[in-house]
């Protein structure tokens, strides 16, 4: 059984990038192996973020993963800091991740840009990424494009430490599907779709009703010339639109611009075909909320498994480093 492991942050209210980029391949691998999708919330502690928010936020992001369509039949959903050995790890991975790595990571410069004070967890988060990885002996880690650089450290430092203390981790690979990896925002266009930086109108949020998602793909910026063809060089806006598109329906975004000779009736079509595929979403997604305590077993059990998968990870770690084991 390939062990798959993927997380999102609390970060924001789940959109439909993450949906496209991530969530979908989940819902649709989660019986392909021994698969964990985990709610990072140690990772949402790197920006400013209220008790409150993050409390409520961590629940929200559970009951999206498995409105999404997550089984717990079928795969394991858990809350990162119930876990504690992802954080034990890091500390053994950061001594042997190097500052200068750390450093030209793009989300580290992009998240930190302008902030008056940069907290240190935005330098290593990644770090952490890597153990929430490795710590289960993760094969396959399905993810949307915008994690590829931080899958690749995960990737060197499990080949650093196995190089420098024995084989220890199994080395993961990213999956990332080929439409809907990178879903931009509607109102900016060369900037990803995002939680925690989105622009009210540029993000549509998975719960949006489908009143709301129509507005938001109506408004959506494209270009003067009025042509539709698929081009994220110097369309932006339009192939976002495609992409959303082919990731929702199938086909390329390619094959679809030539289907179209106006914006008016892509957009209708983007429209309806983004209200389809997440009215099912939005009928568990209404479920789950009146049913608070249903959520919180899923995630107490979710987090007993990994416990279980993560501790003789851990303690292969400690001892190929050589951390002197307790006597009693
Ligand atoms: N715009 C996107 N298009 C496709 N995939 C995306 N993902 C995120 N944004 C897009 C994928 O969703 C998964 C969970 O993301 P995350 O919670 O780890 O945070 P992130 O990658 O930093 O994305 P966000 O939603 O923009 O959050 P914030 O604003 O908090 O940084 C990942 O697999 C991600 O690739």
């Amino acid at each position: 059984m390939p062990r798959i492991f993927s997380g999102v942050q609390p970060s924001g209210t789940l959109h439909v990038g993450n949906y496209l980029g991530a969530l979908r391949q989940w819902v649709a691998t989660q019986g392909d192996g021994d698969a964990l999708y985990c709610i990072v919330d140690l990772h949402a502690l790197t920006l400013e973020i209220a008790p409150d928010d993050l409390r409520t936020r961590t629940i929200e992001t559970a009951v999206g993963l498995l409105g999404a369509g997550l089984d717990p039949d079928l795969c394991t959903v858990f809350v990162q800091s119930h876990v504690p050995e992802h954080t034990e790890l890091t500390w053994l991975l950061e001594c042997t991740a190097t500052y200068g790595e750390l450093r030209r990571m793009t989300q580290f410069k992009e998240k930190g840009a302008g902030q008056e004070s940069v907290r240190a967890g935005l330098l290593t988060y990644p770090v952490l990424m890597a153990a929430d990885i490795l710590v289960y002996d993760a094969e396959r880690v399905p993810v949307g494009d915008d994690q590829r650089q931080h899958l690749e450290l995960a990737r060197t430092l499990a080949t650093r430490f196995n190089g420098r203390y024995g084989e220890t981790f199994v080395v993961p690979e990213a999956e990332i599907p080929t439409v809907g990896a990178r879903v931009m925002d509607l109102q900016q266009p060369t900037r990803k779709m995002s939680k925690s930086t989105a622009t009210p109108l540029g993000t549509i949020s998975m719960t949006d009703p489908p009143e709301e998602i129509a507005r938001k793909v109506r408004k959506a910026v494209t270009d003067v010339d009025g042509a539709v063809a698929y081009d994220p060089e110097s369309k932006p806006g339009v192939s976002n639109l495609l992409e959303m598109l082919a990731a929702a329906t199938g086909g390329t975004p390619e094959a679809l611009a030539g289907r179209y000779s106006s914006y008016g009736q892509l957009k209708q079509d983007l429209a309806e075909a983004l209200v389809e595929l997440l009215r099912p979403v939005h009928r568990r997604v209404a479920e789950l909320e009146s049913d608070p305590g249903t959520v919180a077993a899923i995630l107490d059990k979710g987090a007993a498994k990994a416990h279980e998968l993560a501790t003789p990870v851990l303690s292969r770690a400690r001892s190929a480093i050589g951390l002197t084991p307790r006597s009693r």
